[in-house]
């Protein structure tokens, strides 16, 4: 380990003579400057132990300082505009100073192919804005916890087929990191646009422990042979699944849809979860009960836990009712889902109206959309489509697991549905008799 002015690297024990090496230049994070790694995340300790045992690839290491100023301390404000502008200002100074310098300076060789960037926090966002934006410069990306000076996907990679010409697309992150959304929008736009990449979810923070294990794991992949075909088993933690209650890290769907649950249940004999098949969940000495199912196939799907051979409903689950009583739900993503995401266009509104049904002398239930703007055309009667529940479910079903106002407010943003074409109204339909149903074109509106 030699220091060199403002830069810090790390070499090979043994560099053998007229050896050239491949290079990653190791970007800090705000509070932090060229010294941040090597004081905090023990590099060349990290390095050194993977040299002697056989799993990296001889490579020099550079520390920079990414906060491309005159007075480059990480003193003061940290959060100051000139100062967070200087991390993108950056991106010259590598390209155009850096890494010449180093190219001239040390034994390194000089192609795309051996040239890697990676970095934490600021410099995990600065790592996904210069590589992905100088595919010609890097082959191999290493974003750690990128924070929010990432530019958003579709600026990243307007072209996202270009991604497919680095050798490693690696983000990470910790699963109780509040900077995750920055990492995951990234993996999702890459995940839609069908670009190999490492996903890699960790347990932990936004914080050297999290980032020391990214470096571990990030530089054994570097300037060798990759098998792209195994990066979706790479990560340790899934995704939370949508149908989770807030904040419930559990259960998790991993990318190939398998699903990782964790349940509380210290004074339990036997957990199981039930997902039409069953699965024995294992007890550790806290008393959560952990275990991963097969790969489920993307769909909702009910689910309980079998508590000591009780069905019970998770609650770290929204509960929906089907399968003749309140049970979990999980619903697992798939290409394509998204004619039922929750976006920005104009949203009708499900209501819930009661009526007096003479067939069963009771007041029986609806559940019925409305189209957005409803309420803003009184004069305006509509076509209306009855829809039916399943033989586990009630009036409800159509409304919560089948997401019926997101997939008509899509349809009828694309204008592939008429606003005025359609009315939904989820009915309880075991008398048989669909009930009188409230501004229709054959009602009295
Ligand atoms: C912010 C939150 C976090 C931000 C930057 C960070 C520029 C960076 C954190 C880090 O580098 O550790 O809002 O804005």
């Amino acid at each position: 380990m030699e220091q060199q002015e403002k830069l810090w690297f790390t070499h090979p024990r043994v560099s053998k003579k007229n050896e050239k090496y491949p290079v990653l230049y190791l970007l800090h994070g705000i509070g932090g400057d060229e010294k941040e790694w090597f004081n905090q995340g023990k590099p060349n300790i990290i390095l050194d132990n993977l040299y002697a045992q056989g799993k990296l690839q001889p490579m020099i290491v550079v520390l920079p300082n990414g906060r491309a100023m005159k007075d480059d301390r990480a003193t003061g404000n940290i959060m100051a505009q000139d100062k967070v502008e200087a991390f993108a200002t950056f991106e010259k100074d590598l390209l155009t100073d850096l890494i010449p310098f180093v190219e001239k300076k040390y034994p390194v060789k000089k192609d795309r192919d051996n040239r890697a960037l990676a970095g934490l926090s600021m410099g995990g966002g600065q790592t996904q804005n210069f590589a992905f934006g100088n595919i010609d410069k890097f082959a191999w990306l290493g974003a750690f916890s990128s924070a929010p000076n990432t530019k958003e996907p579709n600026k990243l990679l307007p072209n996202p087929q270009d991604a497919l010409k680095l050798k490693l697309i690696f983000i990470s992150c910790g699963d109780a990191d509040g900077l995750m959304p920055f990492s995951k929008r990234t993996s999702d736009y890459l995940r839609k646009n069908k670009i190999p990449h490492i996903f890699y979810i960790e347990p932990g923070g936004h914080d050297f422990k999290v980032w020391k294990n990214d470096l571990y794991i990030f530089s054994q992949l570097l300037f060798k042979p990759v098998d792209k075909t195994k990066f979706e088993g790479f990560t340790v933690l899934g995704t939370p699944a949508a149908t989770n209650i807030r904040n419930a890290r559990y259960p998790q769907i991993l990318p190939d849809g398998r699903v990782m649950f964790k349940v509380k249940a210290p004074e339990a004999q036997k957990v199981q979860i039930d997902l039409g098949k069953k699965y024995d969940l294992k007890k550790d000495a806290d008393g959560f009960w952990t275990g991963t199912t097969d790969p489920q196939s993307g769909s909702f799907h009910y689910y309980s836990l079998l508590i000591d051979g009780v069905a019970v409903a998770d609650p770290s689950s929204e509960t929906f009712y089907g399968m003749g009583r309140y049970a979990s739900g999980i619903d697992i993503p798939f290409e394509g889902d998204d004619f039922y995401a929750l976006k920005d266009v104009p949203h009708g509104d499900i209501r819930i109206k009661n009526f007096y049904s003479k067939v069963t002398n009771s007041w029986r239930r609806i559940f019925i959309y409305t189209p957005p703007g409803y309420d803003q055309n009184p004069a305006e009667s509509y076509p209306a489509l009855y829809i039916l529940h399943g033989g586990g479910e009630d009036e409800s079903g159509w409304a919560n697991q089948g997401k019926t106002n997101l997939i008509l407010d899509n349809l009828i943003a694309e204008g592939k549905a008429k606003k005025n074409g359609h009315h939904y109204a989820g009915c309880e339909y075991r008398t048989g008799r669909n009930p009188k149903l409230w501004r229709t074109q054959s009602s009295d509106v």
